[in-house]
């Protein structure tokens, strides 16, 4: 088997150790950080996600695979970004008030982090009033995303969506919605401006915002 080949079993399977010795070993071979983060860490993401979904994988793994993917993209990152370069936007991210998990949103984290986004993550149980306290302190974020996984939780997600566009009298924001209890139809219905099954998707989606952002100034 390949070394991507190897780190993505590694990381499918929650063996943190190997996957840190993996990463570190495809960077010596001269592998592209990029190619490695694509051929080998998403494609494992994606796939521990799905059978997380199909119920062929249980808790325990897919913490795990989260947690290898954060170890491995600490090892990644200082290869990837060029210290000097900008940041693509600023994005404020966090999981509605009554909601206390976090792979998920740790996941979009990292791949906004990828993409070239300054996060500033604001952690779980995050209310209406804390969210709008950010959007305050951090004129440059022009990316608000929200992530719920409770049912009893995304009626807060209509609240703080509500609550960010009355207070957004620019329109500078941008809000994306997702999390295991959101669909495609509640997103529209509450105003987001995107929903994204899966963190890859949410980076993509958000790096269109932003660069049309540009074309317009
Ligand atoms: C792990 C887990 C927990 C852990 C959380 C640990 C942690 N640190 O996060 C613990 C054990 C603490 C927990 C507790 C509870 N849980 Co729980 N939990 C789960 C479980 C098994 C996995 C969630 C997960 O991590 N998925 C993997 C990640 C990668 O997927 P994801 O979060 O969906 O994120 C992906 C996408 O949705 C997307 N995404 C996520 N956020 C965002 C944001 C944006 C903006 C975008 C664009 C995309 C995006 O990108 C991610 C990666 O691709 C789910 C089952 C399930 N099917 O999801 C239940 C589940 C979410 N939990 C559930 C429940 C009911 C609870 C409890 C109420 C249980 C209880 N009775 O105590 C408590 C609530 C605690 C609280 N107040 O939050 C239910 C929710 C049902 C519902 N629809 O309301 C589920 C669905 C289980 C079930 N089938 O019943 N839970």
């Amino acid at each position: 088997m390949s070394v991507l080949g190897e780190l993505r079993y590694s990381i499918e399977n929650g063996r943190i150790k190997d996957t840190d010795d993996l990463i570190r070993q495809a960077l010596e071979e001269g592998i592209d950080p990029q190619e490695i983060l694509e051929k080998g860490m998403i494609p494992a993401m994606r796939s521990a996600g799905n059978d997380f979904k199909n119920g062929e994988a249980d808790i325990p793994r897919i913490l795990s695979a989260a947690r290898g993917m954060q170890r491995g993209l600490k090892i990644l990152e200082p290869h990837m970004r060029d210290e000097g370069l900008p940041y693509i936007g600023t994005a404020i991210l966090g999981t509605v008030e009554g909601d206390l998990h976090d792979v998920g949103k740790n996941m979009v984290a990292i791949m906004f982090r990828c993409a070239g986004f300054r996060v500033i993550d604001l952690g779980v149980d995050i209310s209406e009033k804390q969210f709008q306290k950010a959007v305050r302190e951090n004129p440059d974020a022009s990316i608000v995303c929200i992530s719920s996984l409770l049912t009893t939780s995304a009626p807060e997600m209509r609240s703080v969506v509500k609550a960010l566009r009355k207070a957004d009298k620019e329109k500078r924001l941008k809000i994306m919605v997702g999390g295991g209890c959101i669909t495609q139809e509640f997103a529209d219905e509450i105003g987001a401006d995107a929903y994204t099954e899966n963190a890859v998707d949410a980076a993509e989606a958000a790096k269109k915002f932003v660069s049309c952002g540009q074309h317009h100034e």
